[in-house]
């Protein structure tokens, strides 16, 4: 068997000239042909991630007929795996199978039989942070219409043009300096131990929230007229737009480049069985002869066993990587000893203690929201004592990473609301923290889902900001102040509520 490449959508400038996104148009357009109680068809694919369609703007022109048996939805229907460290295998089985059934496709039009799916690094150098150009073209170079373009992909500004704000949305590879795979936001890669989780509020990896998530926004934006969001924006819909799976192949050759790096999976059977281990219910994929593939994690480990490799595995491996650690460090003025860096012990050790909480749940509409954040002072001094133990220290070229402050995160718990597509910054003491995405915000709110509508968990890292308080000499306060403003709109009768905002401190041992 062959070995395929999945190359970069932005060869030949992005356009039709790279046969790769020709062939992929055509067998997209293939599959839109097929009905939705087809296993194979465009729909059917798109359902298999979520199926909550609303009335949506053509093209695409999207069928709710024929529904396929109530057997084939319980079985394939609604699978995404999201908040959960299942998030990266179920995805790599996804694309694998949408590979696949697109490749047949294509080898029965007369395409080459290696063909494999581009993905799209919006991370590359020069224009590669813009919507590769076929994906807006009317038509494809023999004027038919292009089944790659999407009407509701309104972009991170709400008009159409379809970009990443890298850094205007702080959108970034950071992730990829995460040692380890098991655990949540914002330390860990890959996410906490779950079952089959489909609208996962809590527990994603880092990977999962920046740039997965924050990407999804960017480019499904909102309807500038209704504030409604476009298909990337929710996972309900996401799987109707065929940049869809660039994106998410993006995803997978991260995480293949962070495992290229000597980075490992989870090696539990709890997660290389997936949800059957504990009897949840299973992964399946249809083949393109229509008949069931049931995965688990284990069968998608490693890129190597699904005989498929990437054009460039390097990004793991580039000197922005610097351990977080070591750059904490150099702002304390202390050179880090590299042969005493055990990053991992720390993050393996580490416990979280609550310092701080505001009083009441709270409201966010149009024009954002503020908050106090009351500081417990008996948790806020071991912050502080933490702290002020590294700057005594009178000899820093003996510190290593186990001497490492408290670090400090912020939660933002129970995030309620119906649109997916509002993305937030969040500052504190007037001092931007990050963007935040709410893609899966109307699942994981939903009264009748897993979780019975607790609303989405965002963890954000503030240590930076902990760390200036306390080297300015300003670290002496009895709260925090958190302002959330939404960067784009909230309708009314969209506004969010946000249960609880809590402070932790996370110990290094
Ligand atoms: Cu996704």
């Amino acid at each position: 068997m062959t070995t395929l490449t999945r190359k970069n959508a932005w060869n030949q400038g992005g356009t039709f000239s790279n046969l790769d996104l020709l062939w992929y148009a055509k067998a997209v357009r293939e599959m839109q042909s097929r009905a939705l109680n087809d296993e194979i068809s465009w729909w059917f694919f798109a359902a298999m991630h979520g199926n909550n369609w609303p009335e949506i703007l053509s093209p695409p022109i999207v069928p709710n007929t024929p529904m396929p048996s109530p057997n084939q939805v319980k079985q394939y229907w609604d699978q995404c795996q999201h908040g959960t460290w299942f998030f990266l295998p179920w995805h790599r089985g996804y694309l694998y199978a949408v590979e696949d059934v697109l490749r047949e496709i294509i080898i029965s039009i007369g395409g080459p039989n290696d063909w494999a799916l581009p993905y799209w690094n919006y991370f590359g150098n020069g224009n590669q942070f813009q919507i590769p150009p076929a994906f807006t073209q009317q038509t494809l170079p023999d004027d038919s219409p292009n089944p790659l373009l999407v009407n509701a992909r309104y972009g991170p500004t709400n008009n159409g043009n379809v970009f990443i704000p890298l850094s205007a949305w702080n959108i970034n590879q950071e992730c990829q300096k995460q040692e380890l795979y098991e655990g949540d936001q914002p330390y860990f890669y890959g996410g906490l131990a779950t079952g089959f989780e489909h609208s996962g509020y809590d527990n994603r990896g880092s990977i999962e929230n920046n740039p997965h998530n924050i990407v999804h926004g960017a480019i499904g934006g909102q309807n500038p007229q209704t504030g409604l969001g476009g298909l990337m924006s929710s996972p309900s819909t996401a799987g109707l737009d065929p940049i869809f799976y660039l994106h998410h192949c993006n995803i997978d050759r991260m995480w293949a480049a962070w495992n290229f790096t000597g980075k490992n999976n989870p090696n539990e059977s709890l997660w290389l069985n997936g949800p059957t281990a504990t009897g949840d219910r299973k992964f399946f994929m249809p083949k393109p002869d229509r008949s069931a593939w049931q995965f688990t994690p284990r069968m998608v480990n490693s890129i190597s066993q699904l005989n498929y490799t990437y054009d460039d595995l390097s990004l793991g491996a580039t000197p922005i990587l610097a351990s977080k650690s070591t750059v904490r460090l150099r702002n304390f003025g202390v050179i880090l000893n590299e042969t005493k860096k055990t990053d991992d012990d720390m993050k393996q050790n580490g416990n979280s203690e609550l310092v701080g909480a505001n009083n009441n749940s709270i409201v966010l509409g149009a024009s954002g929201t503020r908050t106090s954040v009351i500081l417990d002072s008996k948790g806020w001094n071991k912050v502080t004592k933490s702290l002020n133990k590294l700057l005594l220290t009178e000899n820093l070229k003996e510190v290593s990473s186990n001497d490492l402050p408290d670090e400090v995160y912020l939660q933002l718990e129970g995030v309620k609301g119906e649109e997916d597509s509002i993305v937030c910054t969040v500052s504190v003491n007037h001092q931007y923290v990050d963007h935040i995405s709410l893609f899966g915000l109307h699942n994981a709110s939903s009264k009748d889902g897993s979780h019975g509508g607790a609303g989405l968990t965002i963890k954000l890292d503030i240590t930076k900001i902990v760390d200036k308080m306390q080297i300015n000499g300003v670290i002496d306060v009895n709260s925090l102040d958190v302002l959330i403003q939404p960067v784009n709109i909230i309708a009314a009768g969209n506004e969010l509520t946000i249960d609880r905002i809590s402070i932790y401190r996370k110990t290094n041992k």
